[in-house]
């Protein structure tokens, strides 16, 4: 069997707008949702997203000034091989208050320099039109997505980049991680927030009902923009982006069988199943029906959504857990509300690390879908050490690496239309989850801290070379 990735496989890195570029208030940008947060989790017992790190000032106001540095930072990617980057466009640089009639030429003379980098160096960028983050006032004035209202102004900034970038784009993405709407996690940005009426100038109450009518309203606003693109912009390819956790049946108690493929639906199948196959699946109804979930659909929603089928699935995935009704030993820091499986290791902020889960997962989306599949977003969040000679010796990072290519080499073999995979945070960021600088994901060190000091030099740590050498040999040599 071929123990290669297929011609032509993206080779690259994924970012977000907020977590790297920082320049918050210039050229006219707009505050967003996440300008307004310090590191902040979810409180499960009072189900409230709190800030845990007050002390923090505002790190994406500064982000790693990506703004300002972005040329050095996409040469450096082009020395690693990258043929893709993934990053996100700040809607509130193109409008401002997310309810302008026009857009900011600045914010968008911005994107057309960072897309001519991009592609002077031959790397395809890959734009998620939606990452964590909407325009602050959209928030304040309309509760979020929880209004139909933010569909219209949704497809009015899709329409505008869309034109704007016809011959720099091709790869779009429409909301990251679309699913974390569904759950309530432990140290994430509570989906509320990222929905964008919770932990905010909103007041509306972060319940399931609300939860899920702001989902239909993204469902809705996700499958109009993507017929958009399909009617004028042939040559674009539209993907869903779902945060896939894969978990397993704790034991081998028919109970824990069928609480885990109810867990499975919940976390992962239901968005994805919405915007692959174009319908609300036929489980929704009952699960409805048992948590008191009424939803509002207007008459064209459910077209809107049939005719907005997406070209190709992506997701990230870092991790997996256990389910079951027996009591599972807990790890601190874990993300969702399952347990410690005892063949697993953790990183250091509870996330377990599981390659042969990724191989796993890639054969049963692609059993299900059977559409090109793309991992965009897969990494390890770690303290690094920076040596007195300047040097990072990250081999636990190199180790992720390497086994999660394995896994999907193993997965192309078995037959998985797998055509790219972005690494999270190819250069240290921001946190999502916790605001911090310290969990570091880049194979490039930015010297930047969590107490706002550091110069933001930027620094090749020995995973740089390592991802390099996986790159040159298009994944043969591992
Ligand atoms: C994903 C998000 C990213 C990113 C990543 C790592 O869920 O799409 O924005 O941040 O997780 O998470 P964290 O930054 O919390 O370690």
């Amino acid at each position: 069997m071929a123990q290669r990735f297929p011609d032509g496989f993206f080779w690259g890195g994924a970012t977000a707008a907020n977590q790297l570029e920082g320049a918050w208030n210039i050229d006219g940008r707009g505050p967003s949702v996440d300008d307004h947060l310090t590191g902040g989790t979810y409180d499960r017992a009072r189900e409230i997203t709190v800030d845990i790190r007050p002390d923090m000032l505002y790190p994406n106001h500064d982000g790693i000034d990506f703004y300002h540095r972005y040329e050095e930072d996409i040469a450096l990617f082009a020395e690693m091989g990258f043929t893709m980057f993934r990053m996100s466009i700040s809607w509130s640089r193109i409008f401002p208050n997310g309810d302008d009639k026009t857009p900011n030429e600045s914010g968008l003379a911005f994107y057309d320099r960072v897309f001519d980098c991009l592609r002077a160096h031959n790397i395809e960028p890959m734009v998620t039109l939606s990452h964590y983050e909407m325009p602050y006032h959209l928030v304040e004035t309309y509760n979020g997505w929880a209004s139909r209202e933010l569909i219209g102004f949704f497809e009015r900034y899709c329409a505008t980049v869309f034109d704007r970038y016809q011959d720099k784009v091709r790869y779009w993405l429409t909301f990251n991680e679309i699913n974390c709407g569904t759950v309530p996690f432990g140290d994430m940005l509570e989906t509320g927030l990222m929905q964008g009426f919770e932990g905010s100038a909103s007041d509306l109450e972060n319940s399931l009902q609300n939860r899920y009518q702001a989902l239909h309203h993204q469902f809705v606003a996700a499958g109009r923009v993507t017929r958009l693109a399909h009617e004028r912009y042939p040559q674009f390819k539209i993907g869903n982006m779902d945060c896939f956790i894969l978990s397993y049946p704790a034991t081998c108690d028919p109970t824990d069988i069928m609480l885990n493929q109810q867990a499975m639906r919940k976390m992962n199948w239901f968005c994805s199943d919405i915007q692959v196959r174009g319908a609300y699946p036929s489980y929704a109804a009952r699960f409805f029906e048992e948590n008191d979930i009424a939803l509002v659909i207007k008459d064209g929603d459910l077209d809107d959504i049939t005719d907005g089928k997406v070209d190709f699935y992506t997701f990230s995935y870092y991790m997996s857990n256990i389910v079951g009704v027996h009591k599972l030993e807990q790890i601190p820091g874990n993300l969702t509300q399952g347990g410690k499986n005892p063949y697993l290791k953790a990183t250091d902020w509870g996330w377990q690390i599981d390659s042969e889960g990724l191989r796993f997962s890639l054969n049963e989306i692609y059993d299900r879908y059977q559409i090109p599949l793309m991992v965009v977003e897969n990494g390890m969040g770690a303290y690094d050490t920076v040596e007195e000679d300047g040097s990072i010796h990250d081999q636990y990072r190199i180790d992720y690496l390497r086994s999660h290519v394995r896994a999907m080499r193993e997965a192309v073999a078995d037959g998985v239309d797998l055509i790219g995979y972005t690494w999270w945070g190819p250069i240290d960021l921001v946190s999502a989850g916790t605001g911090e600088m310290r969990k570091r994901y880049g194979f490039i060190h930015v010297d930047k801290y969590d107490d706002g000091s550091g110069t933001y030099e930027r620094r090749r740590k020995d995973s740089f070379f390592a991802y390099q050498k996986i790159i040159a040999s298009n994944g043969a040599d591992i």
